[in-house]
């Protein structure tokens, strides 16, 4: 390939998240299906992620990071994803909440409210952005609670209040599901539960919700990033469908860069 050419620029490396993350795994197979193989896709984490990028946008450098919509990041820069002509991203991609099999038998009332649980992006993005500016994710979710107790009132619609009842939420700190767990806390708080947050690998909180050391999450994506894990659990779990609908993901970069497909990424 040519000097300039935009994987040289990039030392041809994708600055990806952390490894159990589902969209790792569809970047893999990004780079196979795309005939990268000169390329390294290299794992981190949120954090790592997003700090590189905030750096090479600062300076208007060339980057191209493993990026997922809603997303705060979205708000902050000018960004772009690349097209994905073979569709290894997926396409209508849902978060869904999935529950401990039997768990709806063991506290009906709760998996009522957590079946009944539903938001909109553009929700979610406020919470997030709340917290990416700095307040409290607990506060941030109390906020949006408050603001929101029309929908809120639709999610607790026909559930008891309860005193003090247990109830364990896995999740992982990916933007989206501190947002999104932190609200359902909120919620289960408000009718008396005594809420665990468990902040975990992608794995481990799949693992965790299949054997019941958890009971929920409200983190699933599907059908496509998280399918290997519900296919290796499916047996384990109940899925409630979908809280959210309208994500997307793929391959991010700034909008200054002249790229636009993952096509382009070859030499
Ligand atoms: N994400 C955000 C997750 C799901 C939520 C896209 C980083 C993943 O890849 O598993």
């Amino acid at each position: 390939g040519s000097a300039d050419s935009f994987g040289n620029q990039v030392d041809h490396k994708i600055i990806g998240i952390d490894p159990g993350a589902g969209e790792m795994k569809l970047t893999d197979q990004v780079v196979k299906d795309y005939e990268l193989s000169n390329w390294t896709v290299q794992s981190g984490s949120e954090a790592t992620m997003t700090a590189s990028l905030e750096k090479a946008i600062k300076k208007k450098q060339p980057i191209v990071v493993t990026g997922w919509t809603p997303h705060w990041m979205f708000q902050k820069y000018d960004l772009k994803y690349l097209k994905d002509p073979k569709g290894i991203y997926g396409k209508s991609e849902e978060i869904h909440t999935i529950i401990h099999k039997g768990f709806d038998k063991k506290d009906p009332n709760a998996v009522k409210v957590l079946d009944q649980f539903s938001w909109a992006p553009d929700d979610m993005s406020k919470v997030m952005l709340d917290i990416q500016k700095g307040t409290d994710a607990d506060k941030a979710a109390r906020k949006w609670v408050k603001e929101n107790q029309k929908k809120v009132d639709e999610w607790t619609k026909g559930a008891k209040k309860v005193s003090g009842k247990k109830i364990k939420l896995g999740y992982v700190a990916w933007a989206s599901e501190i947002a999104s767990t932190n609200v359902v806390t909120a919620v289960l708080e408000d009718l008396g539960y005594t809420v665990t947050m468990e902040q975990l690998g992608a794995g481990q909180m799949w693992a965790g919700v299949a054997k019941g050391s958890d009971d929920a999450i409200v983190a699933a994506w599907l059908p496509t990033t998280h399918a290997d894990y519900m296919k290796q659990f499916k047996s384990q779990v109940t899925d409630l469908g979908p809280n959210l609908k309208g994500t997307k993901l793929g391959l991010v970069v700034p909008s200054y860069v002249s790229i636009d497909s993952i096509n382009d990424l070859k030499d």
